[in-house]
């Protein structure tokens, strides 16, 4: 495992290289979600293949970028799901974007996922990786090395909204849900960047982001492999929860297709408790 977070340090340094310095434009291909790609996207894409193509710890590689999982090494014992270069259209508006990774072990299903790290790219490199057993470990980026900051732990209750989704087409109770957490003092904090968001309201104690399901995507917007369930261990180690909007934990997700997404909630316990309500979930 180390060297899989080790080689995600290599890839953090030179995707940070690529966003400084490559053109920002679009290529002129789709991704299996059917949205354009920018050029930064299939590079960041080429740069994590790169590196792990010589691991022979990893099985296979599935990308966000790709449809269908590429074969490294039959002896591998592990899958890495990753996305790249996650809101990387936040790119040309200089805000901060992130890649995310999941290190699955057999099928791919939550319940299988050993780890998971991520990466900001923002004034700063950080990268954030958890283990099944401890908090999750922030590093921070000083000429090319990774320093170890701190463990991450969640607070009981945070002070942070992050609501995602299309306001118009979000459910009245979504919508009270998310009113009521404004009326309680909360304070909107929404980037666009998943990873930038989630990686705020872990650093600063707590809150909740959501991406619920919306009359345009009853599904949501958010994959389960590459974004969902990595962000769902990485709040659970961190004394948080993550849920769907049935209650039931994102760690319990089982896709049927690698591009599948789910509705998620992400946040530390008093927050979740107050969703559950809104939805009237059991608890
Ligand atoms: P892109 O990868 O298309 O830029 O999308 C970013 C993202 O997947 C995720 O990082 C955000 O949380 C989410 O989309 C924002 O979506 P909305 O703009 O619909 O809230």
């Amino acid at each position: 495992m180390l060297t899989i977070f080790e080689t995600i340090e290599k890839i953090a340094i030179k995707i940070d290289h690529a966003i400084k310095t490559e053109d920002l434009g679009y290529s002129d291909t789709e991704n299996t979600s059917g949205e354009d790609q920018l050029k930064l996207d299939v590079k960041s894409d080429y740069i994590v293949e790169k590196a792990f193509k010589d691991i022979s710890i990893v099985k296979s590689l599935v990308s966000e970028e790709k449809e269908g999982v590429l074969e490294l090494h039959d002896d591998g014992k592990y899958t890495i799901c990753y996305d790249p270069l996650d809101g990387s259209s936040l790119a040309d508006v200089n805000l901060s974007v992130g890649s995310i990774f999941g290190i699955y072990e057999g099928e791919l299903k939550a319940e299988n996922l050993v780890a998971s790290a991520y990466v900001v790219y923002g004034p700063r490199i950080e990268l954030v990786t958890a283990r099944k057993g401890s908090k999750p470990k922030h590093y921070r980026a000083q000429e090319g090395l990774f320093n170890f900051i701190s463990e991450i732990t969640l607070d009981e209750k945070g002070k942070l909204n992050a609501p995602g989704g299309t306001q118009q087409n979000w459910s009245e109770y979504h919508k009270k849900f998310i009113d009521g957490l404004f009326a309680e003092g909360y304070r909107l904090r929404y980037s666009g960047g998943m990873v930038p968001d989630l990686h705020q309201i872990l650093l600063k104690g707590g809150g909740i982001f959501s991406y619920p399901g919306t009359s345009d995507k009853p599904d949501g917007k958010l994959r389960q492999l590459f974004e969902v369930i990595p962000f769902a261990f990485m709040y659970e180690q961190a004394g948080g929860q993550a849920i769907n909007e049935k209650g039931m934990r994102l760690m319990e997700l089982v896709p049927n297709h690698p591009h599948d997404t789910s509705p998620c909630f992400f946040g530390s316990n008093y927050e979740v408790t107050k969703l559950r309500n809104a939805y009237g979930m059991k608890a």
